[in-house]
């Protein structure tokens, strides 16, 4: 597997619905940690690379591709990233990451595709040290909702996405961690924060992962 050491970067990941406060939140904890060292936020999708211009016409439904093929998009998008990934927490930075492969699954097994299929093209990828999961309500997420008009926008969609992301096959195996995102901002990122100084010494001292193998 790859690389362990006391100067290893940490791969932080936030998953949860839209509006769920994932970039809030994944933005705070990378400013807070840049106060330690060198610290990279990214995204997925990464609309900036020719896959992600894709995947970005496709939200923005000015491409219309089968379910399966963007889903095999959005994979290949963050396999494109999966060896700088590596390297850079090798070299000692840490990544704090908005979605990755756990939204992958959710949203396209909401769309009817079979989890198991979906899960498959995305085994072997740089595992995170810890997946922080914002949980909100369907309460919460209707009244934060006001939905633009890219693909999943929606209610229905919503709720769909919801039920995927309980899957224990998405969570069994990993560093998850549910977090209830109703809450003030200030109070999630003291919680989150604490979870992750408790990581800095534990996680690594452990070679990178491979997800789900
Ligand atoms: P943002 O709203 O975060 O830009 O995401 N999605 C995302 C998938 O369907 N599969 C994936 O692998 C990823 C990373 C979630 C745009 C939308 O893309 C969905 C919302
Ligand atoms: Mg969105």
């Amino acid at each position: 597997v790859w690389g362990a050491g006391a100067s290893r970067g940490l791969f932080l990941v936030f998953e949860g619905l839209d509006r769920s406060g994932k970039s809030t939140q994944s933005r705070k904890i990378a400013s807070h940690l840049e106060k330690a060292g060198p610290v990279k936020w990214m995204c997925f999708p990464n609309r900036k690379t020719p896959i992600g211009n894709a995947i970005d016409l496709y939200l923005r439904r000015q491409l219309e591709l089968p379910d399966e093929a963007v889903h095999r998009l959005f994979s290949a998008n963050r396999w494109e990233m999966a060896q700088g990934i590596v390297e850079d927490l090798r070299a000692g930075t840490t990544i704090v990451c908005d979605r990755y492969a756990f939204s992958g699954v959710a949203y396209s097994a909401a769309k009817g595709l079979d989890f198991a299929w979906c899960q498959a093209p995305d085994r072997g990828l740089p595992c995170p040290d810890g997946i922080f999961f914002l949980h909100i309500d369907e309460k919460v997420g209707a009244a934060r909702s006001n939905f633009g008009d890219e693909r999943y926008e929606n209610a229905a969609m919503q709720a769909s996405v919801r039920a995927q992301f309980k899957d224990q096959r998405l969570r069994g195996s990993v560093n998850w961690r549910d977090v209830d995102g109703a809450r003030d901002a200030e109070v999630i990122h003291a919680e989150i924060r604490d979870a992750v100084d408790g990581m800095l010494e534990e996680r690594r001292l452990h070679a990178v992962e491979q997800l789900w193998m």
